[in-house]
């Protein structure tokens, strides 16, 4: 049986872990946030955008801010597997463009018709709606060129990210997919098994693509990439019942985007299908699952589980 001092002195010892973990974490995420935003200067910053208001909206949206988590997965996957963070940078930019481009294109009028973004206002509010649709449109072109002239890695690799991030971003198999059915879904009710289609296009497929470019870079085997893809999959459902729990539990100011914007325009969500208890209780056992799917890759993975710990726990 613990004294009561032991059971003080396990108590402190788990916090000192939690908080190595989180300061780990930390680092992590602002050394890589910071090496992607140069890449992504130096892709879009200085290079010739024209007309300039179009290049002007596009850094507006890009360059606000964003947790860079999906970049930020590519470079720990790569890593993971052995690959230099130099060659993994192009196609951690190009993600967050097809990214941003999808943020833009989802707060349209047409779509969720949002004023508020990463902080500041939204793309079409600060310039208009044809130059938000260009800038996006833009974006997305971008990413794919990106990839295409990236001269680190062979011409099979190259074809081999295009074709699989070009099929998570479109349709029938991504993000455009789920967005598609997301808007049909709006104040119907749906069943379980179309809530977690919707998420697993329209959020899990990005999410899932970044963790396999990683591994496709450093180029890992076909089991390795098995394994990996199990567990971003699992990371992509915790990332999307996370947004919904955050989206009814913190402040429109710590999220930088409209809190409560999912309640009012009765979207179909974890919180409202199992209520708030259950929807915490499903993110702590998926992020389990997350991590016990990291025993199968046969590699050194506590930053891949740390990721997972920052998502269940990510205050926006
Ligand atoms: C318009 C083609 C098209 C797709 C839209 C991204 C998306 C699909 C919709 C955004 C709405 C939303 C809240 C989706 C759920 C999860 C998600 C993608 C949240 C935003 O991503 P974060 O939290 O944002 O990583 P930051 O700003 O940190 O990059």
């Amino acid at each position: 049986m613990f004294l009561q001092s032991e059971m003080r002195v396990c108590t402190f010892n788990r916090l000192r872990y939690i908080l190595f973990v989180m300061n780990r974490l930390e680092t992590f995420f602002a050394e890589c946030s910071q090496t992607i935003n140069e890449k992504l200067g130096e892709l879009v910053l200085s290079e010739k955008i024209e007309p300039q208001r179009l290049h002007k909206a596009i850094c507006w949206s890009l360059f606000a801010g964003g947790k860079r988590f999906r970049p930020a997965l590519v470079l720990a996957v790569g890593e993971t597997f052995g690959a230099k963070r130099e060659k993994l940078l192009r196609t951690a930019a190009a993600i967050e463009m097809i990214h941003t481009y999808s943020l833009i294109h989802d707060d349209l009028p047409a779509m969720d018709n949002d004023d508020l973004r990463r902080g500041r206002e939204t793309c079409h509010r600060k310039f208009d709606e044809t130059t938000a649709v260009l800038a996006g449109d833009v974006l997305q072109a971008l990413a794919f060129q990106a990839i295409a002239e990236d001269e680190s890695l062979s011409a099979k690799i190259r074809v081999r990210l295009i074709s699989e991030i070009s099929r998570a971003a479109g349709t029938p198999f991504g993000m455009v997919a789920g967005q598609q059915l997301d808007l049909e879904a709006e104040g119907k009710n749906i069943s379980i098994e179309n809530l977690e289609k919707i998420h697993h296009l329209k959020t899990g497929a990005m999410i899932l693509v970044s963790a396999r470019a990683g591994a496709i870079v450093a180029e890992a085997s076909e089991k390795e990439l098995g394994a990996v893809s199990n567990y971003a999959s699992q990371l992509g459902l915790l990332f999307q019942i996370t947004d919904d729990l955050l989206d009814v539990t913190q402040t429109t100011e710590i999220l930088g985007k409209t809190a409560g914007k999912d309640v009012s325009a009765a979207k179909a969500t974890y919180p409202a299908f199992y209520g708030l208890r259950e929807s915490q209780n499903l993110a702590e056992k998926v992020y389990i699952k997350a991590c016990n799917d990291l025993d199968k890759i046969g590699k050194e993975t506590n930053l891949l589980c740390e990721i997972a710990d920052f998502i269940l726990n990510r205050k926006k």
